[in-house]
């Protein structure tokens, strides 16, 4: 039985590292098209929270899903562009999902709590998908990946590859 038990746990072992060696790191920065602006003195101050999980069916459980990031804000815009690249291990088929989570900056004494102004999530299989079906049709078309938020609705998030 230990021995049974032996095998087990150094098969998922390397199934875990061979994941992971034959992982491959996407780098990308994010923008955003008309968001809604949720300031009443002025456009929204926009910044973006990164979550991904690999739960089945996308995890409906909020503990299932990891941050990996975070954006800086960028201030009085519904249009930003955020400087930061991100870079995430992708191994393909392992169910990696994508939740990105935009809010507008407020922590006033007056408005403490942050507004939402919308989210996206993208099974991360179908952005490379995605990816791949563009450069074929000739790398110069591709400038980013297009995600339109919900919750509420409005507005777009744009995901830009870095390709080295
Ligand atoms: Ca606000
Ligand atoms: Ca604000």
């Amino acid at each position: 039985m230990i021995q049974v038990l032996t095998i087990l746990v150094l098969a998922s072992f390397g199934a875990l590292c061979s994941a992971q060696l034959n992982g491959e790191a996407l780098r990308f920065r994010l923008s955003a098209i008309n968001l809604p602006n949720c300031d009443l003195d002025g456009p929204s101050d926009p910044f973006v929270k990164l979550f991904s999980t690999t739960a089945p069916r996308g995890g409906d459980n909020h503990r299932d899903w990891e941050k990996f990031g975070q954006t800086s804000v960028k201030y009085n815009t519904l249009n930003p562009v955020w400087d930061e690249v991100f870079v995430y291990r992708y191994a393909n088929g392992t169910n990696q999902r994508w939740r990105f989570i935009v809010k507008d900056l407020d922590n006033t004494w007056l408005n403490p709590i942050d507004d939402h102004l919308g989210r996206v999530e993208m099974n991360v299989d179908d952005y490379m998908f995605q990816l791949k079906s563009a450069k074929q049709n000739g790398s110069q078309a591709l400038k980013y990946i297009s995600m339109f938020l919900s919750h509420p609705i409005g507005g777009a998030l744009l995901v830009t590859p870095i390709f080295d």
